[in-house]
């Protein structure tokens, strides 16, 4: 897509800051962070939104998602379990979809988010 934010961002026309790729993915800092760890998981080819996506896309979506944990343990934020065996610290995963959904970027992104709290109200 030629006037896509975010396809120029997979292509590297536009700088980000780049924390894993391979193929079909490209996770990047988000610009306006909401929180102390802020990345944005997006497929390279262009999809405008989820609501692009049918069920031979599952795979790909599949590994958006499983991208998370890798990047919150890379990234500091990994669940983590105290000694009663209680969860702490942890992220929130999020795709915006449309106008209704606070969706701003058209290229389909998982917004993946963490760090202590408190953080920045999202859309
Ligand atoms: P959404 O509302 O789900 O469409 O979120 C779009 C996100 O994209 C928003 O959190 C800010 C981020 N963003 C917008 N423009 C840029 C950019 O040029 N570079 C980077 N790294 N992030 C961007």
């Amino acid at each position: 897509m030629d006037n896509c934010l975010f396809c120029k961002i997979a292509a590297k026309t536009i700088p980000s800051s780049v924390v894993y790729e391979d193929e079909e993915l490209l996770a990047f800092k988000d610009i306006n962070p909401a929180a102390p760890v802020h990345l944005l998981v997006i497929p390279k080819k262009h999809y405008s939104t989820l609501s692009d996506c049918g069920s031979d896309d599952a795979p790909l979506l599949g590994r958006m998602l499983a991208l998370a944990p890798r990047l919150a343990e890379e990234h500091g934020v990994s669940v983590v379990y105290d000694t009663d065996g209680q969860p702490t610290r942890g992220y929130k995963t999020l795709i915006n979809s449309g106008p209704d959904g606070g969706q701003e970027v058209y290229h389909l992104h998982l917004h993946m988010v963490g760090g202590p709290r408190p953080w920045r109200a999202m859309r």
